[in-house]
């Protein structure tokens, strides 16, 4: 694309146009800022290709609704998605200059929460790495997701400024603003025979649209994530301000403005709170009219607009997206009901994340009708008509049904009930979860719209977890199998040829070796913790929940501490525990699951007797980041959830494309693992669905049983109030409690044991070192399947009808 020569010759040009500087007078920033800024010219000229491409051509066009993006940083991908990497590295190299550095002076956008987000972003990957029209709409919070720091064991938020210098990634389009009205109220105006709907008295916010450049991997091909900031329409209060008062002259604008500033920190707990469907309603009238307004300019008749544009919702957040596109069709364009309601729904799919109930969105019908007038007469239509079809159909339906079925009921909108009624297709996540939400949560819907329901087992993508973060293990596969795998990921299972291979097993395990000595610097850099890259790496990185049970992990490690202690020369392999993860700010026993890791860590590290053999970590500020340095050092993959909660997981598959050993309940996308690899290459424990399920029905799950009859368990259980942790105020009280007093409602002690027995297998497993490395050659060459470039490829041609281009394989 650029010689050697023109791109030193354009860096120097860009570091004057950034920065007026010359490359010695510059710091890291600036030098980071040039780069991208250089970065933007190539891709820039690609973008612009692709969007005249796109408009001029009938292809359909995905626009993915998400409340959450979490892409990660730019440069690094950016670079290698144009072929550029090597050129740059070498040219900073020969400048003194090590280009990891510049990487590190990039700001990590934190826009998501975890898998939800990050998926979102995976897609937005693949659909440009496919080369399809697929677009994303989301927010541009300004404070993104809070950071953590740990002080004395406990986590604290800080305030996440990563737009505080500039973000060079980004365009700001302020001529292509959109006005999204909230408040108000309806009048009605009789137009000929009929009756039009008049919005006045609203308030207006201004969605500002910032873009941001998805670049497919070395395709010329770049889609566009676009995210919208809030901005008022109206100036200082000047009236106020000559008062002198200048809060009061800020005030509407602080407001207005606060709908773009926070990512709520929750991903599993849903509160009805104003400000979030500000937030959500902000996102999906904006999208949609951006939608509906680019459809009119390139020359698309809306009533086929199902033709040419598929809408997709990820989780119920942008549901709104339903009525607010049936508004702009009758409202601004003139549609009938009957005609928008049609394209609506063909339009629209709908994805589910998650079974667990008190994540469901539900809103009050006051604050709802208050805020968005117009949008809940639609709602209330919607249902109205949905009610009476289902009433007047053939399928029988009970009044329970009926119930359960209304979008609105005890004066509340259920959302996930206007997704489904509102979309053409509703997706699961892993096919386990597809199963659950068929069979039972949502098997009322599942009766009446049996077609609706489908599975999308979620993906990851390959390019980043194993070409870009794992480079060694990268390029001894190239060497292996060729570079077919890195567009056609499934390729990975010829790796299968060399599980026999002694020299290929060596090179595997000294691959993961090099992974753990990066992982333990950073280890030693940041914590000061040394920790021994023999070790077994064990690591749980995930947002801390009680369904993800890091405390059953932390209460193994300390049952194992003590059988060291009573017995230092106990027969197990040297571990090391890693623990990573966000709690949400008000989840108060997630974050005492941090303060007992911690703990627990304190002890552990510092106690000469048990020589080492046991060491525990929790690593602050869990990101894409970090997750990009733990994952490839991993040898054993913590997948723990209790069965039946995690909808997919997506980390999962990430350990295992990067020779991981799975340790995991049969849960979520860890079956799908199972299947990949077969028995031998994974490690299974604890209660399956029947039984989670049995003992949800029959109410007859006793923790209180085990913990009395299971000495083990009560020895372990007790140290959380004896003194043992030293804990001076019976500060894991609550922890006990939970499993005690509230009944343990994710089954820790029931699971104990067999987690126990499991994390002896490993133990046992590892000693083999070279079958260890045969198991990690087989999750990898397992791995193929979950590159999201396959899920994209099963929604494109299952859900939204893209023509996925024809594969060469
Ligand atoms: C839920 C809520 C509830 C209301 C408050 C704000 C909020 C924000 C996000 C969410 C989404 C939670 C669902 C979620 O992240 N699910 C995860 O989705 C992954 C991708 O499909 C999947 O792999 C994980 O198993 C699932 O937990």
């Amino acid at each position: 694309m650029t010689t050697k020569e023109a791109f030193a010759q354009e860096y120097e040009k860009s570091l004057y146009a950034i920065a007026g500087k010359g490359f010695e007078e510059s710091d890291i920033k600036e030098k980071y800022y040039a780069l991208g800024n250089l970065i933007k010219s190539y891709s820039g000229e690609l973008w612009h290709k692709t969007r005249k491409k796109q408009n001029a051509s009938s292809e359909k066009s995905v626009y993915y609704f998400s409340m959450e993006f979490l892409t990660g940083k730019f440069m690094k991908k950016n670079l290698e998605y144009l072929g550029l990497f090597d050129l740059a590295e070498e040219f900073f190299e020969s400048k003194g200059v090590c280009l990891g550095d510049l990487f590190d002076a990039e700001e990590e956008p934190g826009l998501g929460n975890g898998g939800l987000g990050r998926l979102a972003a995976a897609f937005l990957d693949s659909l440009s790495s496919l080369g399809m029209p697929g677009h994303g709409y989301g927010i541009r919070y300004e404070k993104g997701l809070f950071r953590q720091g740990i002080k004395n064991g406990y986590q604290e938020e800080i305030p996440d400024n990563w737009l505080v210098d500039r973000n060079i990634w980004e365009h700001k389009r302020y001529s292509e603003k959109l006005e999204v009205r909230f408040g108000g109220r309806i009048d009605y105006i009789l137009k000929g025979d009929k009756y039009t709907f008049k919005h006045a008295d609203y308030n207006v916010v201004y969605a500002i649209p910032y873009d941001t450049p998805v670049l497919g991997y070395k395709n010329q091909n770049v889609n566009n994530l676009r995210l919208w900031g809030a901005e008022s329409p109206e100036d200082l209060d000047l009236k106020e301000f000559s008062k002198g008062n200048l809060c009061g002259a800020f005030n509407k604008i602080d407001e207005t403005k606060s709908i773009s500033q926070v990512l709520y920190p929750d991903d599993s707990y849903y509160e009805g709170k104003k400000l979030r469907l500000k937030q959500e309603y902000f996102l999906v009238s904006a999208g949609i009219q951006d939608v509906v307004r680019n459809a009119v300019k390139n020359g698309i008749d809306l009533k086929s607009m199902d033709e040419y544009i598929a809408i997709h919702i990820n989780d119920t957040h942008p549901a709104m997206a339903i009525p607010e596109l049936m508004r702009v069709l009758m409202d601004e364009h003139g549609l009938e009901w009957e005609d928008a309601w049609e394209i609506t729904v063909k339009t629209c799919a709908f994805t589910n994340h998650t079974l667990l109930q008190e994540a469901m969105e539900k809103w009050d019908v006051n604050l709802f009708r208050e805020l968005l007038p117009r949008v809940w007469q639609i709602v209330e239509e919607i249902n109205n008509r949905f009610l009476n079809k289902i009433r007047n159909g053939e399928k029988a339906v009970s009044l329970t049904d009926i119930e359960k079925l209304s979008i609105i009921s005890h004066n509340t909108i259920h959302m996930v009930n206007l997704a489904i009624v509102g979309s053409h297709s509703i997706n699961g996540v892993a096919k386990l979860h597809s199963d659950l939400l068929k069979d039972r949560e949502l098997n009322h819907f599942y009766r009446i719209f049996p077609e609706k329901f489908n599975n999308k087992t979620n993906g990851i993508i390959h390019r980043h977890w194993l070409l870009s973060a794992n480079k060694g293990l990268a390029d001894l596969i190239r060497d292996l199998i060729g570079t077919g795998f890195e567009r056609n990921p499934i390729e990975l299972k010829k790796l299968l040829e060399f599980t026999e291979d002694s020299q290929v097993l060596n090179k595997v395990e000294s691959i993961k070796h090099n992974n753990k000595i990066r992982l333990a610097k950073y280890i030693f850099d940041t914590k000061g913790i040394k920790v021994n890259p023999y070790s077994i790496f064990d690591i749980h990185a995930k947002r801390i929940h009680e369904y993800k049970r890091q405390f059953l992990n932390i209460l193994h490690v300390i049952y194992l501490y003590d059988l060291l202690k009573n017995n230092p020369n106990l027969d197990i392999l040297p571990r090391t525990f890693i623990f990573a993860g966000k709690a949400a700010p008000g989840y108060y026993l997630a974050k005492e699951i941090i303060k007992l890791i911690n703990r627990v860590a304190d002890i552990v590290n510092n106690d000469l007797t048990i020589k080492d053999k046991l060491k525990v970590v929790f690593l602050e500020n869990y990101n894409v980041s970090l997750a990009s340095l733990m994952i490839p050092a991993a040898n054993v993959s913590e997948q723990i959830s209790t069965t039946t909660k995690e909808a997919s997981g997506t980390s999962n598959m990430k350990y295992m494309m990067n020779g991981a050993i799975t340790l995991a309940t049969l849960d979520g996308a860890n079956i799908e693992i199972r299947d990949e690899v077969g028995d031998d290459n994974i490690v299974i424990f604890g209660l399956n669905d029947y039984e989670v399920n049995a003992y949800y029905r029959d109410r007859n799950y006793d923790p209180v049983k085990i913990y009395t009859e299971n000495k083990r368990i009560k020895n372990t259980v007790d140290k959380l109030l004896n003194g043992y942790l030293g804990d001076a105020f019976g500060e894991f009280q609550p922890l006990y409690d939970s499993l005690i007093k509230h009944g343990d409602q994710f089954f820790v002690l029931g699971d104990f044991d067999s987690y126990a027995t499991a994390q002896k297998r490993i133990n046992t497993l590892y000693k083999d070192s070279q079958n260890w490395s045969k198991m990690s050659l087989v999750n990898t060459a397992g791995s193929g399947v979950f590159s999201s470039d396959y899920t994209i490829e099963r929604y494109a041609k299952e859900i939204w009808g893209v023509g996925a281009p024809e594969r060469k394989d």
